[in-house]
């Protein structure tokens, strides 16, 4: 048996975090989730601010692994992959893989940036006009310009996986991210159609598969909210 692993990120909301369980619990790996036990934040923080051997984490999510402290989303993925299955073997695949992720994230990022333009310490409310402006921007430009790319490249790897032959944590990430987006905006994503879309099929195949259905059904999947990366705020959504 791997693990068992400490996973540690923000205990309320899917955020980043959501990226990682989705892949723990598709490799069925024994897990805690820190921070949504009693005690947990502190925990977290501290190790943040550990002193002594090895890296600190800049920022939640990371997992502990033995004596492992591996922060970086992409890079907690790429760690779980190797040792459950959860992603294409060989170099070519790993590599192709692990960008396929870091533009995900890439896309994450831009996602939060839309409701926070200015600074993430600021209060939505504070930066309404420039998340308006942003907004705008992301919907008409970025969304279709992710989409057309991630959806050129599972055409490209034969149209049922983003990588390999069969499932990786890419194509759990690229689940999270189309529901993500459904959550926040509804109406620009209408514009990949219900069903008939690649990305869509691809979702609704990750969500039907046995575990990530039980996952999702349970409460450890949290729902989304407007504290999270994926904000459904109706004056944003175009
Ligand atoms: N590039 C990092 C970003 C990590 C990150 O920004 N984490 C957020 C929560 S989703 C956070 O807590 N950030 C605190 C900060 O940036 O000060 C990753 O992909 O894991």
């Amino acid at each position: 048996m791997k693990g068992p692993y400490k996973f540690y990120y923000w205990p309320t909301i899917q955020g980043r975090g959501e990226f990682v369980r989705l892949a723990l619990e598709e490799a069925r790996a024994p897990y805690t989730d820190v921070a949504r036990t009693k005690g947990g934040v502190a925990r977290m923080t501290n190790l943040m601010q550990r002193k002594g051997r090895g890296s600190s984490p800049f920022a939640p999510p990371f997992l502990e692994s033995g004596k492992l402290l591996i922060a970086q989303t992409a890079n907690i993925l790429i760690y779980l992959a190797s040792r459950h299955r959860l992603g294409a073997s060989g170099e070519e695949a790993r590599i192709a893989a692990h960008q396929l992720q870091l533009t995900i994230m890439d896309l994450v990022a831009e996602v939060h940036d839309v409701h926070h333009p200015i600074a993430s310490s600021l209060y939505y409310e504070d930066q309404q006009a420039e998340a308006k402006k942003c907004a705008a921007a992301f919907v008409d430009e970025r969304i279709p310009k992710f989409m057309g790319y991630f959806e050129r490249e599972l055409a490209h790897n034969g149209g049922r996986f983003m990588v390999g032959r069969s499932l990786s944590y890419v194509d759990l990430s690229i689940f999270q991210v189309i529901a993500g987006l459904d959550y926040a905006f509804p109406r620009a994503m209408k514009r990949l159609g219900k069903k008939a879309h690649p990305l869509r099929a691809l979702h609704d195949r990750v969500a039907s598969r046995p575990r990530i259905a039980t996952y999702l059904a349970s409460e450890r999947r949290l729902a989304w909210n407007e504290d999270g990366i994926f904000r459904h705020y109706p004056e944003l959504d175009r």
